[in-house]
């Protein structure tokens, strides 16, 4: 059956008002680029022209500004989820004109399968390859892109030329059954391989092809300071003295680490780091360092759901596919997070806490207990079946005003029973085997800023009785605080107790 192509604004004409639509991708890399800024104008003009479009959006994790930015700001959202970053979807997600649902990565496929989010009306997907038969080659991030394919009743082909058609074989594509028939998913290294090369979809569902050269967005990072630094070196120490200790196989774990400065910071540090082993990554997000670390043999082989690296980096992975081929592996979300291998690999997680409590509670997702920042992505999935689930953040925010560390998080993404180390610039918390009150003393004592040391010894100090010494009248104070004065650092316990 030949390939119709078709352009970006023929294939947003395929897309209904109401419809749900599933994109490909991870993060910007695999993520469509032109048909969803197309989706976005005919939203425009059909508002202006008194008619309602709006469309739901199930993504792999968050995606680029062409495609959220441009749907935002088209007011064109019926519902999205999952991960999300782009400042215009979060600024209407938080006037609450976006709906949207927080979901860990992994389980976003399965979900659909099982018909608890809707329909897929329509799958838009990035490709480096497509045939008359109906084969489709991902670009350099998978996400969601089996799932909807499969699921669909239309699929919308990007084909990308700046992904070569030589990427196929980088990637393990496969979908689980489901229950009852599930069975153990036969990863037992990162570099195993379950699935095939390409997606095989019904070739009638393929509606259009559309043909595009962009690149993905650039992304870069921010250069190392002090702080970044010191959490890096602070997680390699923590990591060789598991080592020492012998709490750590001598042939060490795969990594796993979310995304960011921080992320890119640990894991230049640990491939500094010569008492660590060269070692293979199991992640979700495959930034810059591992492919430095890659070149100097640092990192044996990186499993991932994305590419998520800048244009130069990729353009040398493109240009050396030979040497790349045989230690990169792109797999679907609910593989590269699944709990099940994540347990099984005894995979070493590292995550970024937006903020956390002194009793070893995590919020990563929400400002001040209301305001959604990116969601809970894919740390979940990584840190409740972690052999070592590690949380990184710098001691304060905003110049000192927010202490990373509260008496109660204003929202909870991981509970105390699934985080075990806590890492700043200042020190090293171990959590393990730890009570409540001896995980507060752990953290204030290593892990948070002077400034605000005396006062949530202080907190401790309040009298409460029982296993978790939480004052309900005062443990929202810091947060109380920062409305009130703008700065933590004035919080006067008497003030907010009552007696
Ligand atoms: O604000 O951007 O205005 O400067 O939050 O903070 O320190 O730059 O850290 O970029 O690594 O983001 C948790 C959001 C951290 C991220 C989070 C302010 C701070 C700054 C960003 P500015 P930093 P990062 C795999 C793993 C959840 C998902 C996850 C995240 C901005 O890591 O989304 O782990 N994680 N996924 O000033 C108010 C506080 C604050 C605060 C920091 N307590 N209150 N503002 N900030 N702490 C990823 C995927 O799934 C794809």
């Amino acid at each position: 059956m030949a390939l119709k192509f078709i352009t970006a604004d023929e294939a947003a004409a395929l897309v209904q008002h109401n419809d749900n639509v599933g994109f490909s991708g991870f993060t910007p890399a695999g993520c469509p680029k032109v048909v969803p800024g197309a989706i976005a104008r005919r939203a425009e003009a059909e508002h202006a022209a008194g008619r309602p479009f709006k469309i739901g959006m199930f993504t792999g994790a968050s995606t680029g500004d062409r495609l959220d930015g441009a749907l935002a700001r088209a007011e064109a959202v019926k519902f999205r989820t999952p991960y999300q970053s782009n400042k215009d979807m979060r600024a209407g997600i938080n006037a609450a004109s976006n709906p949207y649902f927080d979901m860990h990565l992994s389980m976003v496929a399965q979900e659909l399968r099982y018909g608890f989010l809707g329909k897929v009306n329509v799958a838009i997907v990035e490709a480096a390859d497509v045939t008359e038969d109906g084969e489709i080659v991902p670009t350099c991030g998978v996400g969601i892109l089996p799932t909807i394919c499969r699921l669909a009743d239309k699929i919308i082909v990007e084909l990308n030329d700046k992904h070569p058609k030589e990427i196929r074989g980088m990637h393990d594509l496969a979908e689980p059954l489901d229950p009852p028939h599930r069975r153990d998913i036969a990863i037992y290294s990162p570099s195993d391989r379950v699935g095939d090369t390409c997606i095989k979809v019904d070739p009638a569902k393929i509606v259009g092809v559309v043909r595009t050269s962009e690149p993905n967005d650039e992304g870069g990072f921010a250069p190392l300071d002090e702080v970044t630094q010191a959490i890096g070196n602070n997680v390699a120490q923590f990591l060789v003295s598991e080592m020492e200790a012998g709490r750590l196989p001598k042939e060490f774990l795969p990594l796993q680490s979310g995304v960011g400065n921080v992320a890119n910071a640990v894991l230049g540090a640990l491939g500094d780091n010569e008492k660590i082993p060269a070692f293979n990554v199991y992640t979700e997000v495959i930034q810059d360092a591992v492919i430095a670390l890659m070149k100097k043999g640092r990192v044996k082989f990186a499993s991932g759901c994305s590419l998520s690296v800048s244009r130069p980096v990729i353009q040398d992975i493109y240009a050396n596919l030979d040497f790349f081929k045989d230690k990169l592996l792109l797999r679907p979300q609910e593989y590269s997070n699944n709990p099940e291998i994540v347990r099984r690999l005894g995979i070493i997680t590292i995550n970024t806490a937006l903020e956390a409590d002194i009793f070893g509670n995590i919020n990563s997702t929400h400002v001040n207990g209301t305001r959604m920042m990116n969601g809970i992505g894919g740390s979940g999935d990584f840190a409740r079946n972690g052999y070592l689930s590690i949380f990184t953040t710098p001691s304060t925010a905003k110049d000192g005003k927010i202490s990373a560390f509260v008496p109660m998080v204003s929202h909870l993404d991981h509970s105390e029973h699934s985080v075990k180390i806590i890492i700043t610039e200042y020190g090293i918390a171990d959590l393990r085997g730890k009570s409540p009150r001896q995980r507060a003393e752990e953290i204030i004592e290593k892990c948070v800023h002077p400034d605000y040391k005396p006062l949530l010894r202080e907190y401790l100090e309040l009298g409460v009785k029982g296993q978790t010494p939480q004052d309900l009248e005062c443990c929202f104070a810091f947060h109380q605080e920062i409305a009130a004065s703008g700065d933590m650092r004035n919080v006067d316990w008497k003030k907010y107790k009552k007696q």
